[in-house]
């Protein structure tokens, strides 16, 4: 099986967690992307969806699937979304398509986090894959000083502003042994909108792609 063969499966299998007359937070990616044309299949079994970027919203919206603003919704049941690396506890990596602000705000709203992945994000610790993190501009030089200060090599992500209008860090070398603990940090430091640690929003379930099949990590 492909890795899009892997995305399809837990794009699909995540539909059987999505309680009826729902209305579902909605991630990013193209693991989200196969769970949205799944959804399309039971659109009349929801009442409509919360968007993390305006990728997946046009996604949605082509499929005729309605869209609430976010700011209109108290709360949600659950949100779907992928990652770039989940570790055992459920600590994520994600950013790494450029929408981890509003994934962050979409997951505050959600009771339940549910993380949809092929089986090579699965990782004992984080950190190979670069941390992305959502930062205003004009901190940039002073938050390079900062991750190489932890042993990081933080540059900017060529050609990308975010739907927020701000640019992103990739941090190359970190070993995240502490998710919470570094999240808690970099969330403090001066410039920094996102940074792209879900731990304490972390996934309370997990569908993993494997040739063998979906495996569920909780
Ligand atoms: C999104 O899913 C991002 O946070 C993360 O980078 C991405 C993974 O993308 P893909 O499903 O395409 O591997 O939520």
């Amino acid at each position: 099986m492909t890795q899009d063969d892997l995305k399809a499966l837990v794009g699909r299998a995540v539909l059987d967690h999505i309680p009826d007359g729902a209305v579902v937070g909605v991630g990013t990616g193209s693991t989200v992307n196969q769970f949205i044309d799944a959804l399309a299949t039971r659109k009349d079994r929801i009442a409509g969806a919360v968007s993390s970027s305006e990728a997946s919203t046009a996604r949605l919206r082509s499929h005729g699937i309605r869209v609430l603003e976010t700011q209109d919704v108290a709360s949600i049941p659950v949100y779907i979304d992928g990652a770039d690396e989940i570790d055992p506890r459920g600590h994520m990596i994600k950013g790494g398509g450029a929408a981890l602000t509003r994934e962050k705000i979409v997951a505050d709203l959600a009771e339940r986090f549910i993380c949809i992945c092929d089986e090579s994000k699965r990782v004992a610790v984080l950190g190979a894959f670069p941390l992305p993190v959502e930062v205003v501009p004009l901190a940039v030089p002073r938050l390079i000083r900062r991750f190489a200060a932890l042993g990081g090599q933080a540059s900017v992500r060529p050609g990308v502003t975010t739907d927020n209008g701000q640019c992103v860090l990739d941090v190359r070398g970190l070993t995240i042994t502490d998710p919470l603990a570094l999240e808690a940090e970099i969330s403090l430091w001066p410039g920094v909108l996102t940074v792209g640690i879900f731990a304490r929003h972390r996934a309370s379930l997990c569908l993993l792609g494997t040739p063998g099949g979906v495996v569920t990590l909780d």
